[in-house]
């Protein structure tokens, strides 16, 4: 998306264990130094994965009642590798057995099972509820572009040109001209808006596509983070002038910022790219950064360009000025349009995963979990009578009735032969964000025993004000989590003013504010400079060894840039502009 994505492809740096078979691949979520080839080949399949996954597989397998050994078997299949012990054990854990995703014989190219495609449902509602309120209309475009079509605009292809997928054979035929899998539809849509803006009243054109694009990546491919194929959605809009394609931009990027923020309750820094980290394309490029505490990095969350006039050039499309004064018979100059695109990824769903995800599995914030509350019946015991334990089931069910009627989506664990044990680890690890739990002694005292997903310990909410606390409290629920993430985010986002803080504020896992002159080469300098083996800075050694990028200008800015404020690289000498967020980062 940015040239943060363009530089991937051939940056040194990528992460450490690279294990890619056909149906696995480990992880390596840490910012280390690689030691082996990005190529995404074939290495020796890790036998301790193996037996994880056959234990995941048989559990899958069977709703009935499981025996006792079984049982116990299956008490072993939950997250078996703390998240601050190993982060991509973890995180490869938590997404398989959380039923999230699946891998493939092809590495980097992922099932996304009904929970995680539920979320990107969720998401897809809510931004096309906004963007249809701007008038931006949702169409489709095709898969493959012709080379000559993705050529048009070189300088924007050049950079990202070892990413593009080819087709070459149809059925048995060898293609006459190879077709590209799109990467992104810039060259797709624009020649078709030439052809469909003729006049300043098709203006402005606000098309948005959901679809899927392929980039082959050779960094170590990570599912949801940075995949093969991805979805998204794409906008690609046309204004008569640059202010109105600027307040587009970031109507857009509040929109994102809202999703990750009052749906993924993920907290986000709003900014804009620096020209080394724009996209190339782009005249500018407003962002929104992330931050993964586990690892003390920075993450690309969504972006928002405006593209000038420069695809318009290349594309050829114009309207003509309605404003400018011409005389009798004269004609008008042709204007070449403002351009925006914006996108916005899957890749939100591992970045929510890794945020919230604890020991336990997935923890998903309510307004994007399918389930909202499982109704747990405790105390179900094999002497109790039939008729007591179908009162109580009853009971659950009018509990269900009363829920959904609020308009909470529900679920009843009844499943026999379970214990109630191996049932909580179970919704637990699927980070169903409440649990309510009922058995005779509640019914008794005409309460539901309530278990928060995101804390520790339980409450009591009365039957009678089911209806009214439980949606109340998956509000609760929202609020804490984004609370938790953005406190843990916004106490790791430190003020750096000396060189000398630099990397060791970097290395206490914290993306840093530094005063910087905003150019390219500067920052250059410092990635290299903050980077492992620097010749008198003290490195930790076990500390991770890749450089610091700018993430963002951030368009709230910590505090005025004094008068002759120096930019924090002591090489440079320029003087400060901006207070712009460094990190080590995805
Ligand atoms: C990879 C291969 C070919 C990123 C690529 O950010 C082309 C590209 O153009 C490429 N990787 N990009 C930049 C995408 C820019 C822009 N497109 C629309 C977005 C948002 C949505």
């Amino acid at each position: 998306m940015s040239t943060t994505e363009k530089r991937r492809s051939t940056g040194g740096k990528r992460t450490s264990v690279s294990g890619v078979q056909a149906g696995m691949e480990t992880m390596n979520l840490t910012p280390e130094p690689s030691t082996k080839a990005d190529s995404g080949a074939p290495t020796e399949k890790p036998k301790k994965k193996d037996k994880e996954r056959k234990d995941q597989k048989s559990a899958a397998k069977s709703q009935q009642a499981p025996s006792k050994k079984k049982q116990d078997d299956q008490a072993l299949i939950g997250i078996t590798c703390p998240k601050s012990e190993d982060l991509s054990e973890w995180y490869q854990q938590v997404i398989l057995k959380g039923e999230m995703l699946e891998f493939t014989d092809i590495p980097g190219c992922y099932i996304y099972q009904p929970a995680s495609y539920r979320i990107w449902e969720f998401i897809q509602d809510y931004f096309n509820e906004r963007i249809r309120k701007m008038k931006v209309k949702n169409c489709y475009f095709p898969l493959f572009i012709t080379e000559a079509n993705l050529q048009r605009e070189k300088d924007h292809i050049e950079g990202f040109a070892a990413e593009v997928a080819w087709v070459t054979e149809g059925g048995k035929h060898k293609l006459e001209k190879r077709l590209a899998v799109r990467p992104t539809s810039e060259t797709a849509m624009y020649s078709f808006y030439s052809k469909k803006i003729r006049s300043h009243r098709d203006l402005p054109l606000k098309m948005n596509q959901w679809n899927n694009v392929v980039r082959w990546e050779f960094k170590h491919p990570m599912p949801f983070l940075r995949s093969r194929e991805f979805l998204w959605q794409e906008g690609h809009t046309a204004h008569m002038t640059e202010e109105e394609a600027g307040r587009e931009v970031l109507e857009i990027l509040d929109h994102y910022a809202s999703i990750y923020e009052d749906l993924l309750a993920v907290p986000v820094v709003k900014g804009k790219k620096t020209v080394n980290e724009q996209f190339p394309g782009a005249h500018y490029t407003t962002t929104i950064e992330g931050f993964i505490p586990a690892v003390g990095r920075g993450i690309q969350a969504a972006t928002s360009h405006c593209l000038g006039q420069h695809f318009a050039k290349m594309f050829d499309i114009t309207v003509e000025d309605p404003h400018q004064q011409v005389k009798e018979g004269e004609k008008r100059k042709p204007l070449h349009v403002w351009q925006n695109s914006w996108g916005f990824t899957t890749r939100s769903i591992g970045i929510m995963v890794l945020i919230h995800g604890d020991d336990k599995g997935l923890v998903i914030p309510p307004r994007v979990a399918e389930t909202q509350v499982v109704i747990v019946p405790v105390g179900v015991t094999a002497k109790m009578a039939e008729a007591d334990k179908q009162k109580l089931y009853d009971e659950v069910d009018n509990l269900r009735q009363t829920l959904e009627d609020q308009g909470v989506r529900v679920e009843c664990d009844y499943r026999e032969g379970y214990n109630v044990g191996y049932k909580f680890n179970d919704w637990e690890m699927k980070g169903v964000p409440l649990r309510l739990e009922f058995g005779p002694k509640d019914a008794a005292k005409g309460v539901v025993t309530t278990s928060r997903r995101d804390r520790e310990g339980k409450g009591e909410i009365s039957v009678s004000d089911v209806a009214a606390k439980v949606p109340e409290l998956l509000e609760t629920i929202q609020k804490d989590m984004y609370n938790k993430a953005a406190e843990e985010y916004s106490s790791h986002r430190k003020i750096v003013r000396e060189w000398s803080d630099f990397v060791p504020t970097l290395n206490q896992k914290n993306v840093i504010l530094v005063p910087h002159c905003t150019t390219g080469d500067c920052e250059d300098e410092i990635k290299k400079d903050s980077s492992g083996n620097v010749e008198g800075q003290e490195v930790d050694v076990r500390a991770p060894s890749m450089g610091a990028k700018s993430l963002c200008i951030p368009a709230e800015q910590p505090e005025e840039i004094e008068q002759g404020q120096k930019c924090v690289n002591p090489k440079c000498g320029k003087d400060a502009l901006k207070w712009v967020m460094f990190g080590r980062s995805y």
